[in-house]
């Protein structure tokens, strides 16, 4: 059975000389509410070294999980290095196995110029966001460097013998960097093939030209700094454009698509807002017109996004978007389609809408800060989504329900019944009008195996005065 990974960056640890330096925990899936155990990342039985501070480092500010057999990843982006004179906000990431047995550190920023502070490495803030692709590359958001005008680092997870141990990152000098000073670009990272077959990095610089920017990178033959590809403005002032960051192909055409999220964005009666690139053959371009969807006032719409997989089994990916501060807070799932992502959501989850027993547990706020989906966690076939909700010290996990499509049809000569006639072929004496059908349901499911009793409740409406509800049972 698979484990939730949940990063809880405020809690304190058995590890001697460190307060709050954040934790991971795994938590089986069950229905009991406190049953999660911390995971032991880093030495937890000596102090820590004297030239590290990792008080409030924030440790599972970032967790990331490439799924089963592959990576985790947990990243604690205000760890310090410090010295005599100094002390460097470097941030660092530790990748764990599958069995979530420590495996390495990742220092991006460690051995870098800092001599002159926040205008060189000095404050890094590594590990602010970070993704593992496919590929096993480890994609590392830090938007500190260069007066937190920030980059995104990305290195080879798996590190053995023949893998690159080269740390290839974006431009930072004011040349070549395709930011400016405070944009903050990698506060959020994904990366994906958006452009043939060769991958983008790509990050979000929430603070960018004002609106927020996104850029997308691609690897420099033979140097360690990428070449900038494309980059994509918000498109209002102070709006937090990238943000957050989801890549899925909506339409199922082989194309990866790009969904980039602006809490802050607002309008009258609207708060958040977030944008949908459609890929083709030509790429994402500056001219790409996004769709725009738009969340409640003051509800930030659009701070998490988590690509779910194909909820309902139609061969499309569907979305969700967390509105943390719409009410107690509010996750969207919208639907992937052959024409690219159904503007009207799916479900709408709120919190009232959570069974009782986990309502009475705790007063649920913020629900929806955090996501994370695509992975089914309870083996029905459908993947299902974990809900942060960290003004309330909580994780939900909801379960997506099997669905089957079922296929109805009458069978029998019903078109053209004669009130007068009375009798029918199964009772010819009878003294009222009668006829005889057959009702007919059909159902395809890739989920239900042979065996399986299913109980189907219809109902035959002759007209409306007239009803017969029946329930039977079927084997499968
Ligand atoms: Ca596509
Ligand atoms: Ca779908
Ligand atoms: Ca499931």
């Amino acid at each position: 059975m698979p484990n939730l990974l949940v990063g809880s960056p405020r809690a304190s640890t058995s590890q001697p000389g460190t307060n709050h330096s954040g934790a991971v925990y795994r938590c089986p899936i069950s229905t009991r509410f406190k049953d999660c155990l911390q995971i032991s990342i880093e030495n937890d039985t000596d102090p820590p070294e004297e030239d590290v501070i990792k008080d409030d480092q924030w440790l599972g500010v970032t967790v990331k999980s490439q799924g089963p057999g592959g990576y985790v990843l947990a990243c604690a982006h205000r760890y310090i290095k410090k010295g005599p004179d100094y002390q460097w906000g470097l941030g660092i990431c530790y990748s764990l196995s599958q069995t979530l047995a420590n495996h390495r550190e990742w220092e991006p920023c460690l051995n870098r110029p800092v001599a002159k502070a926040h205008e060189q490495f000095g404050y890094c803030q590594a590990g602010t966001s970070a993704d593992i692709s496919e590929d096993h590359k480890l994609v590392i958001g830090s938007p500190g460097p260069y007066t937190w005008r920030g980059t995104v680092f990305v290195n080879s997870v798996k590190f053995g013998i023949r893998d690159d141990k080269t740390w290839y990152y974006g431009p930072l000098l004011d040349d070549d960097a395709p930011v400016d000073k405070y944009s903050y670009l990698g506060m959020s990272v994904t990366s994906g093939k958006f452009f043939g077959n060769e991958t983008s990095f790509v990050g979000g610089a929430p603070r960018g030209n004002g609106t927020g920017q996104v850029v997308f990178y691609r690897k420099n033959k033979m140097e360690s700094t990428f070449l900038t590809e494309l980059v994509l403005n918000g498109e209002q002032f102070a709006s937090s454009y990238g943000y957050s960051l989801a890549p899925m192909d909506i339409n199922s055409d082989g194309y990866l698509d790009l969904i980039v999220g602006a809490p802050f964005y607002y309008s009258k009666g609207i708060g958040g807002a977030v944008y949908i690139y459609m890929n083709s053959e030509e790429g994402i371009t500056e001219e790409t017109e996004p769709l725009k969807l738009t969340g409640k006032s003051e509800s930030q719409f659009g701070f998490s996004l988590a690509s779910l997989g194909d909820l309902n089994k139609d061969g499309y990916p569907d979305l969700a978007i967390g509105a943390p501060y719409e009410e107690k807070g509010v996750v969207y799932i919208y639907l992937g389609s052959e024409n690219g992502l159904i503007t009207e959501p799916s479900q709408i989850i709120k919190v009232e809408n959570l069974p009782k027993e986990v309502r009475s547990r705790r007063d649920l706020n913020t629900f929806g800060y955090s996501l994370s989906g695509g992975i089914d966690l309870d083996s029905n076939g459908y993947p299902d989504l974990l809900v942060g909700a960290y003004g309330s010290d909580s994780v939900v996990l909801l379960r997506s329900r099997p669905i089957i499509d079922i296929i109805t049809h009458v069978e029998g000569n019903i078109s053209s019944i004669d009130p007068k006639q009375k009798g029918c072929v199964e009772d010819k004496n009878s003294s009222l009008v009668c006829f005889s059908f057959e009702a007919c349901f059909q159902f395809n499911s890739s989920v239900l195996s042979h065996g399986t009793y299913i109980k189907l409740r219809y109902r035959i409406e002759a007209e409306t005065s007239y009803r017969v509800i029946r329930q039977i049972q079927s084997l499968l």
